[in-house]
């Protein structure tokens, strides 16, 4: 074997590899920039807010930032506005704020259309320094890159610290022990066992292969509701869509006892060799590259999409969300720690889309999520101490507002709002604060209704709590 294909196939070296790229990316780009600045990820699983927070958040602190009253420079009198200016990164996807924000503001307005890739935008801030209220002078600037990227590449960190057949039999493991995946995985799977591992690798049936897993893994997502998916860019591949690195599949046949005796051209050799250029090229970049940035980190969850899939689904989000809080947990010896000279301090885990529930439920939503991300596997991957956690519920573009019915003794506050054009009128909406199982979740879907609203035509949009979340995040900076 080439000392090239082993290093590349060697974990530790991966690693190595990652940390040296990381702290050259962040000099490089650290110098590059002068006064105060600061990089925010956003993410979260597809479809659950992630453009439209950005372009609700850009909009409000360049046009409408005097309405941010929950934002502290805001509220003291000492915010001084924002404007955009050149993304940090020229080399990222820009994030498109124009499109976004000509839609959502528009007149009538629509919900941003969906993105697939990663992409980025840089704010100025300005504020007047603390201590110096009445002097014009002295004021603050501050620089924020915001990245917006899919939550699914967060599920792939363990990828950089297992080789193919560790992999590939945790992978395997998992199938025989989720009911959904083992009835659903035949199709690739009958005929993945059927490979040997020394015969000449078939380029064509590898690429079919790989084909039949991938649209097996866009079913699970589109049609099953599960989100803990991964290979991650195999559902979300952003640049790498048709590229032959994500050209291989969990190893199902039988395990070559010394995969270095096989030919370079053997099956295994092949599929171990994508898998390695998979995990050096796309997972390590995109780390390297881009997550190694990031000082504060937003998540995006949208709770109430989760309950409504049903028990399974929401455990699956738990699940996600415990491999994404595994990329900000920085306990002594860990995996991140080896690979990162800095660290997230801030993490906002946020329930996104309250407005559709009332605000008397906003507390219970915010509960629910909580102890989500807290029990995700029992409770025990989310214990990181240095980093400053936040839980918010929040919503980027409220689309119902509270209103009353009847009179006298008979009133009562009701959400109001439309729905397919159809006006709504509800109360007695309940949101449990944690997931509720069997019957008990049956009864409780009966009588709740999950709303997907329309944006309000008339009064503009308004947003929930996007100041509060600001506050958290850029505490310190301004
Ligand atoms: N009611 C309500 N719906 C929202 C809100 N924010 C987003 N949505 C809904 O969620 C959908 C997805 O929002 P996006 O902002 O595109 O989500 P995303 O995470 O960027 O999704 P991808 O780009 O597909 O990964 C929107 O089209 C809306 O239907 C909100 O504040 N309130
Ligand atoms: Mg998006």
């Amino acid at each position: 074997m080439s000392d090239s294909i082993l290093s590349d196939l060697n974990p530790l070296r991966i690693v190595s590899r990652i940390a040296d790229g990381i702290s050259d990316t962040v000099t490089d780009m650290r110098d590059a920039i002068a006064g105060d600045h600061l990089v925010i990820g956003l993410t979260g699983l597809s479809g659950n807010g992630k453009t439209t927070f950005l372009t609700s958040l850009a909009h409000f602190l360049t046009n409408d930032w005097r309405s941010l009253v929950g934002f502290p420079p805001v509220r003291e009198g000492r915010f001084l506005g924002a404007v955009r200016c050149e993304q940090t990164d020229s080399d990222m996807p820009a994030f498109r704020l124009d499109e976004a924000e000509g839609a959502l503001f528009g007149t009538p307005p629509r919900w941003p259309a969906p993105t697939k890739d990663i992409s980025e935008l840089t704010l100025e801030l300005r504020s007047r320094a603390e201590k110096s209220l009445f002097s014009f002078s002295d004021t603050r600037s501050l620089r924020v890159d915001f990245i917006d990227y899919p939550g699914e590449w967060l599920m792939d960190l363990p990828l950089l610290s297992e080789s193919y057949r560790e992999w590939s039999e945790g992978y395997l493991a998992l199938i025989r022990s989720d009911p959904r995946l083992s009835s659903t995985a035949e199709p690739w799977l009958s005929r993945a066992r059927l490979l040997e591992a020394g015969a000449e690798a078939d380029r064509q049936a590898l690429r079919q292969l790989a084909a039949d897993f991938t649209e097996w893994l866009l079913m699970l997502k589109n049609e099953l509701g599960c989100s803990h998916i991964q290979p991650g860019r195999f559902i979300m591949p952003g640049e790498f869509h048709d590229s032959p690195l994500l050209e291989f599949i969990p190893w199902a046949g039988e395990m070559p006892p010394d995969p270095s005796d096989l030919p370079e051209s053997s099956f295994w050799r092949v599929m171990e060799h994508h898998y390695s250029g998979y995990v050096s090229k796309v997972v390590s970049r995109f780390y390297e590259k881009c997550f190694s940035r990031i000082d504060r980190q937003v998540v995006l969850v949208d709770c109430l999409k989760a309950l409504e899939e049903g028990p399974a689904c929401y455990r699956d989000i738990g699940t996600s969300l415990d491999s994404i809080t595994r990329n900000f947990s920085y306990g002594a010896g860990s995996f991140l720690m080896r690979l990162f000279s800095r660290r997230i301090d801030r993490v906002l885990f946020a329930a996104a889309k309250c407005d559709t529930v009332p605000p008397d439920q906003h507390g219970s939503l915010r509960t629910l999520l909580r102890n989500t991300v807290e029990k995700a596997s029992d409770g025990v991957s989310y214990s990181a101490p240095s980093v400053e956690t936040q839980y918010l519920t929040i919503s980027s573009a409220q689309c119902t507002r509270l209103g009353v019915l009847g009179s006298g003794k008979s009133e009562r506050q009701v959400l109001c709002g439309t729905e397919n054009g159809k006006a709504f009128h509800l109360s007695g909406i309940v949101v449990p604060e944690s997931l509720p199982d069997g019957e008990e979740y049956a009864e409780w879907k009966d009588s709740f209704r999950f709303l997907r609203p329309d944006l309000p035509e008339e009064g503009g949009i308004r947003q929930i709590r996007i100041d509060q979340a600001l506050g958290f995040l850029l505490d310190g900076f301004l």
